[in-house]
């Protein structure tokens, strides 16, 4: 069960019109490309992908799953609104109340495990090895974990382990960790128990009906079986505009990028349209970067990401930059640490840099027509 139905208010413009899974990531992919994947390379052949903000382009994207493989008969992909859910028409109210409301898809399937992950994550993970260590620890639910930088902690779920990794103390971010251990938000359940806690959940008015928040916790103050499972590797949740802009720089590196993409035997797929391939002019120079089909590149481009589309005009500079498909780029403009959203025109002699330490700035048509009448049509 892929949770997809976050709002990702924190991503701001960048989750205006589109929901966060979405969200154009890595030249030519969705974020939530990722975890897809992962599916499909773990062998995972049912899958139900819970959606509820701005589903339109996911679905979309989504469609009948074929580029992940999950076209089939049995199983495969099913989105899941809350208007398809059985006590219908009403909104998930948290991560825990959206898989309660579908409690009647899963059983359909009659499965032992069910393993609940997220939309919004970069990451490559084979399920299996979660599994095969759920069911070795004959436990009531594994938590994928990770050791996140000690400033980050508040931001996790936050947990501890006896040595045999099981958990003994799991709080949903802390104001004071106490351990740098975080969940990643990723969970196998053996379905009859999971099943049980989300009945008992859906029935208390003080909960939130979320699994950081009220599922885990209750399984704990019942003494059940939870077990830590260590993955090692790179993951990262793209909640932020800066993350979402590290995660996307961090693909030029040559070692995580070309494992990530290039990868034979963990292939990210996505549903892409064919574009003409890229040209490069004569007066163009490209370094680092990364451009995709049907780009038209004369002007400079550096530690930047082009999707699909993309026109850089003559005298140009575009400097640790991601532009989402069908992005122009008027003559000697220069955009640095900027993210600029689809279909965007940005006029000749335009000038947006953000400032080192700072978020990058994130630029639609209408930002950028906000910022070009302050200061009358003239440079910034
Ligand atoms: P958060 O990332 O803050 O923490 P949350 O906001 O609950 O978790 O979102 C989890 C996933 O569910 C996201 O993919 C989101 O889009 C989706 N989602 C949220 N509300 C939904 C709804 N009503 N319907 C469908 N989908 C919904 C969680 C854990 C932490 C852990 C971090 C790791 O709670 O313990 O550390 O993930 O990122
Ligand atoms: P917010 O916290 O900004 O309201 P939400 O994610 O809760 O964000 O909701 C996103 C949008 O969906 C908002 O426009 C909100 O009014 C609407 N919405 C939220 N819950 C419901 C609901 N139960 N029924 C109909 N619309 C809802």
């Amino acid at each position: 069960m892929l949770l997809a139905g976050g709002e990702g208010k924190r991503l701001g413009a960048l989750t205006n019109r589109i929901a966060k899974p979405a969200v154009p990531f890595g030249g030519m992919y969705r974020i939530i490309d990722f975890t897809l994947s992962n599916c499909s390379n773990s062998n995972i052949q049912t899958l139900g992908v819970l959606t509820q903000y701005s589903p339109l382009e996911l679905n979309r994207h989504i469609g009948n799953g074929k580029p992940w493989d999950m076209d089939r008969r049995n199983g495969g992909v099913t989105v899941l609104s809350p208007y398809t859910a059985k006590t219908g028409g009403e909104w998930y109210s948290g991560t825990a109340d959206a898989i309660y409301q579908n409690i009647h898809f899963i059983d359909q399937y009659n499965p032992e495990y069910v393993l609940v992950i997220s939309g919004d994550h970069i990451y490559q993970m084979d399920y299996r090895k979660l599994l095969n260590q759920h069911k070795q620890s004959n436990a009531d639910a594994t938590i994928s974990v990770i050791e996140v930088p000690w400033e980050d902690a508040s931001r996790f779920g936050i947990l501890n382990t006896t040595e045999n990794m099981r958990i003994y103390e799991f709080e949903e971010k802390p104001d004071q960790p106490q351990s740098n251990l975080a969940s990643m938000g990723i969970y196998i359940f053996t379905w009859e128990t999971l099943k049980a806690y989300l009945m008992k959940d859906a029935r208390l008015t003080t909960s939130s009906h979320d699994f950081g928040k009220d599922i885990i916790p209750a399984m704990l103050e019942e003494e059940r079986r939870l077990y830590a499972y260590r993955f090692e590797g790179y993951w990262k949740d793209v909640g932020t505009v800066q993350s979402y802009w590290e995660a996307n720089m961090d693909l030029l590196d040559e070692g995580w990028g070309r494992s990530a993409l290039i990868n034979r035997n963990w292939k990210i797929s996505t549903n892409d349209s064919n574009f003409p391939p890229q040209f490069i002019g004569e007066s163009a120079e490209v370094h680092h970067s990364m451009i995709n089909s049907g780009c038209f590149v004369k002007g400079k481009i550096d530690s930047s990401i082009l999707f699909k589309d993309v026109e850089v005009k003559t005298g140009s500079t575009i400097e640790q930059s991601i532009l989402h498909p069908g992005v122009t780029v008027g003559s000697n403009s220069v955009l640095r640490r900027v993210i600029v959203m689809e279909n965007t025109e940005i006029p000749e002699g335009t000038n947006i840099s953000a400032g080192d330490d700072g978020e990058p700035v994130v630029i639609n048509q209408d930002i950028l027509d906000g910022m070009l009448a302050m200061t009358g049509g003239e440079q910034r």
